[in-house]
């Protein structure tokens, strides 16, 4: 039975000492209620800083038993440690950066080294509970490097990894000197879910355009597997913020708790008095200057609105030891005393400022006693509090005006949306929310219930866990055909025992990496050799088919005893003949196609045109990756209806786009070629789409093999160049035979 393995850089249980007795408390944070069935069951454990540096081995040891208890395990950091991967890296670079505040982001190696220590001290600690195939599950930046480091040392796992914050555009994290690892390290996850649908498009876009891997939908194709890329809104816990509200507010006023009764009295000391409110840690992403701002102006343009209405602003301290959010601190203080000291009057303050935090008991009367919740955050991951105030507003009377910076307003479109950089369209939201017709304002909340309610904190979890599960199957059949070793000694006891053999390859990609440039790709040395020493054991015919034109494939191979197929089987030269053309040639229609390629590489730089005899290839390969595929499309598109009634046919094959005389391809190419020369033993290997005529056309009892991780007909796979360079070796040395 597998086990969840959860980690996150904070534990869902607060240790705290007093005098010298250790005290642990489970916290009701969303995330620890969400997992919590997952975590008490099997045996699971959660992995996390406990929050304390301990000041002896025996403390630490009181610690490590207390978390036993609930299922928990420490990872135990220093000082040092802590100032510069939790306050440096994480808080002072990654938080800034990825929240868009890229004039706050510190580069510093030690940050980064401390960064990197934590997250293998993270990952061992994984490491030494996990049991075999167990699952992981990995949260949020303050660990983004964990998932690679438990590829590498455990494949076996299953690892999920959730960003609680934004990922933002490629232009932001191109910024960073570490981009690349940053990136490399999350994709050791078999799955990586993102809040919103936005977040996950800036991942796959920096995936593709900083490592250049190929992306279907939502799959990154790396060389061994695929990670798999989704959204998951976070939730909350409907049902207890709702069944809290309702039995708040059924109380008598007399039972009211003292802050309750302190709201009621206010409300209610003038007619019709509003409260408006906000919720947030002071963090210069929560946009709480501006939102005051906003609401100053509010007051001077809506003076009516003077004794009438009051912000009821809680900020939570939050990274107090940082400049900026000392910083932000004093600009807050100064902001809200000139606005008090503006409108105030002897017995009603525009802005009640508290600086700290309140029990949840008093979270849920501030938010079933707004009005109006304005919640404007510049940039928020989701924002949890948004959802809260919509579970808590049991009578559906209150309105939320939401910035559309926030990942929460992709959920709830009928709230107001603001821009929160916006002041005077924030101001006039305020004059919306508290002017709207009741009808009007409780269809909205209704609206956004039904939705929180459904896909609240508990399906969350679910959703991801049963979604990682499923990458296991998924994975599964590339891996079952993967050339594994009984798969290996197979092909090579056919190949030993065959009378005659014919093997079929692939060149670019099956035998040489990929280059910029297609004419740098030529054999090197050790090519040569392996190829030579094929296709010199005794009753070998090596083959090697391509869709590269017949000149490049003469300068490379011209001199060599092997067959040579090429331009995709429109020629072919066999060992020690001339080249012949295997269907007579009509190159008429290169006039109308050529021009229209022209204007696309006029339009794609770093794009450009190939002529060969039965074809034209455009290549974008160098150009700018998503230009490039968006460009193919527009070309897929306009040449499939140009074609349609002639003897063409479009191949795409990697990075390009091949017009070519119809009739023409591998199979058949290949297939002619055995009918000639029949063998005991036939094999082919390549890595695109063009090859699977190949892998199609030949005899059910031919060795196919596909090099990569896509969809293939080939009964078998390996993974790049370097592998098949291997096997081929090994086949010839008759190692393994
Ligand atoms: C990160 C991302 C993403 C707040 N004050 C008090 C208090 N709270 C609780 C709220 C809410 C939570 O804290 C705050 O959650 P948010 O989502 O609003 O914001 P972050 O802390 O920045 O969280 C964020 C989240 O991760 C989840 O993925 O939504 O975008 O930045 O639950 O109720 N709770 C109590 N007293 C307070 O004074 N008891």
């Amino acid at each position: 039975m597998t086990r969840l393995i959860i980690a996150s850089n904070r534990l869902p249980v607060k240790i705290d000492k007093n005098e010298d007795e250790m005290q642990i408390t489970p916290s009701a944070g969303g995330l620890a209620t969400g997992l919590k069935s997952y975590h008490k069951a099997n045996n699971s454990v959660w992995i996390g800083w406990p929050g304390i540096i301990p000041e002896s081995d025996n403390e630490a040891r009181v610690v490590t038993s207390l978390l036993q208890q609930e299922q928990c395990l420490p990872v135990f950091l220093d000082e040092e440690l802590i100032a510069n991967y939790y306050d440096g890296f994480s808080n002072a670079t990654l938080w800034p950066l990825f929240h868009y505040f890229t004039e706050f982001a510190e580069f510093k190696e030690k940050y980064w080294k401390a960064y990197r220590k934590v997250n293998e001290l993270f990952a061992q600690a994984i490491i030494d509970s996990a049991g075999e195939n167990d699952q992981v599950w990995v949260h949020d930046y303050q660990l983004l490097l964990v998932p690679q480091i438990l590829r590498e040392k455990r494949p076996d796992l299953t690892i999920g990894f959730f960003l609680h914050i934004p990922f933002p555009s490629y232009e932001i994290i191109r910024i960073l000197p570490w981009r690349k690892e940053i990136i490399e390290g999350l994709l050791g996850a078999d799955l990586i879910g993102f809040h919103t649908y936005d977040y996950a498009r800036h991942f796959i876009s920096s995936v593709k355009r900083l490592l250049g891997h190929d992306v279907e939908f939502s799959q990154i194709k790396l060389e061994h597997r695929k990670v798999f890329v989704d959204v998951f809104p976070m939730g909350i816990d409907y049902k207890k913020f709702e069944s809290l509200a309702s039995e708040i507010q059924s109380k008598s006023i007399k039972d009211r708790s003292p802050v309750h009764q302190d709201i009621d009295r206010f409300l209610m000391s003038t007619p019709n008095r509003k409260l408006i409110l906000s919720i947030d840690r002071l963090d210069y992403t929560k946009g709480i200057p501006q939102r005051l701002k906003a609401f100053r102006l509010f007051l001077r343009k809506y003076p009516e609105y003077i004794e009438r209405v009051s912000l009821i602003m809680l900020t939570v301290p939050s990274r107090t030891d940082v400049e900026q959010y000392q910083n932000l601190k004093n600009e807050v203080d100064v902001l809200v005393g000139s606005i008090n000291g503006e409108f105030g009057r002897l017995n009603w303050n525009p802005v009640i400022y508290f600086y700290r935090s309140m029990p949840l008991e008093n979270l849920i009367e501030l938010y079933s006693s707004a009005d109006v919740a304005l919640l404007t955050p510049l940039r928020d991951g989701m924002n949890l509090v948004a959802k809260e105030y919509v579970a808590s507003k049991v009578k559906q009377k209150g309105v939320l005006v939401l910035s559309e910076m926030a990942g929460a307003s992709k959920e709830l479109g009928e709230a107001i949306a603001v821009n929160p950089n916006n002041i005077a369209d924030t101001a006039d939201a305020i004059y919306r929310a508290l002017t709207m017709d009741h009808e009007e304002g409780s269809k909205a909340m209704r609206a956004m219930q039904k939705r929180i309610r459904r896909y609240d904190i508990y399906k969350w979890a679910n959703e991801f866990i049963t979604s990682l599960s499923g990458t296991v199957d998924r994975q599964s059949d590339y891996h079952a055909r993967k050339v594994s070793l009984p798969i290996k000694n197979k092909i090579f006891k056919d190949f030993s025992k065959a009378d005659k053999r014919v093997i079929f390859l692939d060149y670019d990609g099956t035998l040489q990496r990929f280059y910029d440039n297609p004419q740098a790709a030529g054999p090197d040395p050790e090519l040569f050799t392996i190829l030579d020493n094929l296709s010199n054991v005794e009753n070998n015919c090596l083959v090697l088919v391509s869709g590269r034109d017949r000149e490049t494939f003469n300068n490379w191979f011209g001199d060599r005893n092997y067959t040579l197929i090429a331009e995709h089987g429109a020629w072919i030269k066999k060992t020690g003949r001339e080249w012949k053309e295997r269907k007579p040639i009509n190159s008429e229609w290169k006039g109308n196609i050529l021009p229209i390629l022209e204007s696309y590489v006029d339009r794609t730089p770093g794009s450009f045109i190939e002529e060969k005899t039965y074809s034209l290839v455009w290549h974008y390969r160098k150009a700018d990756i998503e230009l490039g595929a968006l460009r193919a499309l527009e070309l897929l598109h306009d040449m499939s209806n140009m074609l349609y009634n002639q003897d063409l046919e479009i191949l795409e094959g990697k990075k390009v786009i091949e017009i070519k005389v119809s009739g023409i391809n591998k199979g058949i190419a290949a297939s002619e070629f055995l009918h000639e020369n029949p063998a005991d033993f036939s094999m082919a290997i390549g890595d695109d789409w063009t090859d699977e005529f190949l892998f199609k056309e030949l005899p059910e009892s031919a060795h196919t093999i596909k090099v990569g991780t896509e969809n293939s007909v080939a009964k078998y796979y390996l993974t790049n160049y370097r592998e098949v360079r291997n096997f081929i070796t090994e086949i010839v040395s008759g190692k393994n035979r």
